[in-house]
């Protein structure tokens, strides 16, 4: 089995809704054929605002920021988590869709989605600027926690949930379909294995987590860009070779997303002699310009990496509970002034 590294939460119970527009579907051939062709998909409709609510208590109080003074706040944040729950409870139809695009023989499992909310508030240097996606240095994939082979199982698709509004320019994820070929075509020729920055097993740098120099130097070999903005119970479902970085927020509105993982519990498979690949597969093959990759193996063993973050969040995670057990105790502002004595 293959899972992200464990992560102190508690398993708590969604708020859940039953309206009509959230019941999950199959996708349309339309949204399938656009998967394929440009490795992302948005579902709309997979969650209400209540539910992101849910998500988002006490946003502020956890990041120790305070909503109406911009001198307060961080550019972004990735916050630890404190909640975990069934992602096919929460949002059915996100669910029925990662299942149709991973579907193949092997079987992918992963519903946990958490409240480590990912929260981009833009900065005073950024404010009103646009910033061209090639001067942009936060590329990369996701998968912080192994190393990354063409048919690694432990990414299988990336998926990002909208807690927040997001219009143009508010600080969504900006995306690089055009790097998904190039991504491809790296890992197939290093069946070695490369770190999560991408650097070949063998080098001196393989261990570290220092740079993230070949994904923004292959960002900016690309021209194509999309920026992953939309609303609230919105959910992008992106190919785990999906370039993407963090955006600056020029409006610099509060921006909620998160980024759970799914994973395979087999490794992917390019030569299958019945053709059934999954949707996430037949993205890899088609980057590759080919119909199956016979022969092509990996020539080292899997292997799991504890990113730095993990201990990041957790002193987070401490600093988070010591703000929330001092908001229980201040009691709330009073509403009114007291009245004038008579
Ligand atoms: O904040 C964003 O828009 C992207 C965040 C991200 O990609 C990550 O944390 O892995
Ligand atoms: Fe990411």
């Amino acid at each position: 089995m293959y899972a992200a590294p464990l992560e102190e939460s508690e398993w708590v119970e969604p708020l859940t809704s039953n309206e009509a527009r959230l019941a999950p579907r199959p996708l349309t051939e339309e949204e399938k054929e656009h998967f394929v062709a440009h490795g992302w998909l948005r579902l709309t409709d997979c969650f209400t605002k209540e539910q992101a609510d849910w998500v988002n208590q006490d946003v502020w109080t956890r990041l120790g920021m305070d909503p109406n003074d911009k001198s307060t706040w961080a550019q972004r944040t990735n916050m630890p988590c404190h909640r975990t729950f069934d992602a096919s409870v929460f949002s059915p139809k996100a669910w029925s869709a990662i299942n149709e695009l991973c579907a193949g023989r092997q079987l992918h499992d992963s519903r946990e989605w958490r409240d480590s909310l990912i929260v981009n508030l833009g900065s005073d240097e950024y404010e009103g600027k646009e910033t061209h996606p090639h001067e942009l240095d936060n590329w990369h994939v996701d998968g912080d926690f192994f190393v990354h082979y063409l048919d690694s199982p432990e990414q299988a698709l990336l998926v990002i949930p909208i807690f927040s509004d997001i219009s143009p320019g508010g600080g969504g994820t900006m995306i690089c379909p055009e790097g998904i070929p190039k991504v491809a075509r790296y890992l197939y020729d290093h069946p070695e294995g490369v770190s999560p920055r991408m650097i070949p097993r063998g080098h001196p740098d393989f261990e570290a987590e220092k740079t993230l120099d070949w994904f923004n130097t292959t960002a900016r070999s690309c021209e194509n860009f999309v920026e992953a903005h939309g609303k609230v119970g919105d959910v992008f479902l992106l190919h785990p070779l999906m370039l993407h970085s963090a955006s600056r927020n020029p409006l610099r509105q509060l921006r909620i997303i998160t980024n759970p993982p799914v994973f395979f519990r087999e490794p992917q498979c390019f030569d299958r002699p019945d053709g059934d690949y999954s949707l996430v597969e037949r993205v890899t093959l088609r980057a590759l310009g080919k119909e199956s990759l016979p022969g092509w193996k990996i020539t080292r063993p899997r292997e799991m990496r504890v990113p730095e973050r993990i201990r990041i969040q957790q002193k987070m995670r401490e600093e988070e509970k010591q703000r929330l057990q001092q908001a229980a105790l201040t009691p709330p502002l009073a509403a009114e002034p007291p009245a004038a004595a008579a």
